[in-house]
């Protein structure tokens, strides 16, 4: 779909498909990056059955804005007017604040992140995505160098403590650490692992030079020819992996028009296996 990353699915059923016929689809995912499938009709119960193939489908930690019965699914769009009548800006621009990867808070991020579209306005609400490979290849190799081996330390609301979407009892959050130069586990590529808005700092460089790092950095993470802007129809399954791309929602549509997506978050491993270890 983009020059670099974003391949489009079309003519399968996604309730019906077989390993074998999810196969190649998995791979088509791990090779682009973003994948759309178009033109499914899911009950949530069949897109959670779906979304499962590609890992454990986790709750996201922003609860109110989780199904009231199906902690799994996150509605996006939904209730964003409050009952005083305005425009709930949280829940309008989710995702549009600036290039993100989703999860970077957590220990062990989300693998992907996957939205089917319910409704969609007449105009705007894109999403755009950019590859997470091709901002690495852009680095200068002084850069690289400096990089490699050093981990940055992320939270949720990050520098800018941006935390309206978690329920007051959820908002303290301790750093976890991810290398920033990521080897992507399942295709061994490198890419730069990064988010703006997440990350506090570059661990073992003084707090001037890590503010300096990542303000080079954020200019870096969107090269014009790794970049996928996606038009929404109904009936559009888009996932998007986390471990090698950024993502941020356009958030330019007319307010009192519907878009509504259910997404899902999904893990590589489940919590229990993690706490085995
Ligand atoms: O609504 C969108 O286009 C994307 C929102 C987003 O960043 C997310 O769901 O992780
Ligand atoms: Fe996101």
């Amino acid at each position: 779909m983009g020059p670099q990353i974003g391949v489009e699915v079309t003519g399968v059923d996604v309730k019906t498909l077989d390993n074998a016929g999810f196969a190649p689809i998995y791979q088509a995912w791990l090779d682009h990056n973003v994948m759309v499938v178009r033109d499914q009709e899911l009950t949530i119960e069949q897109f959670l059955h779906y979304s499962r193939r590609f890992g454990i489908v986790v709750p996201h930690p922003s609860k109110s804005t989780r199904h009231p019965e199906v902690p799994e699914i996150t509605l996006l769009g939904v209730n964003k007017f409050g009952a005083d009548g305005k425009l709930i800006d949280a829940i309008y621009r989710r995702g549009a604040e600036g290039w993100h990867t989703d999860g970077a808070y957590d220990a062990e991020p989300f693998k992907a992140t996957q939205l089917y579209a319910l409704a969609i306005p007449s105009a705007g609400g894109d999403t755009l995505f950019a590859s997470g490979y091709t901002a690495y290849d852009a680095l200068p190799e002084r850069l690289k160098q400096r990089l490699e081996g050093r981990v940055g330390a992320f939270t949720y609301g990050g520098r800018r403590r941006k935390r309206e979407l978690l329920n007051e009892e959820d908002r303290d959050w301790r750093p976890v650490f991810h290398p920033i130069i990521r080897t992507h586990p399942e295709t061994g590529r490198k890419s730069l692992y990064f988010d703006p808005g997440k990350i506090e700092s570059i661990e073992g460089v003084s707090e001037q030079e890590s503010d300096a790092l990542i303000d080079e950095l954020t200019g870096y993470m969107i090269q014009p020819d790794g970049e996928y802007r996606h038009k929404w129809r109904v009936g559009d399954i888009v996932i998007w992996d986390n471990r090698c791309s950024y993502h941020r929602a356009a958030g330019d549509y007319p307010p009192n028009e519907d878009r509504i997506h259910w997404r899902v978050s999904i893990k590589e491993r489940g919590a229990e296996r993690l706490a085995a270890e």
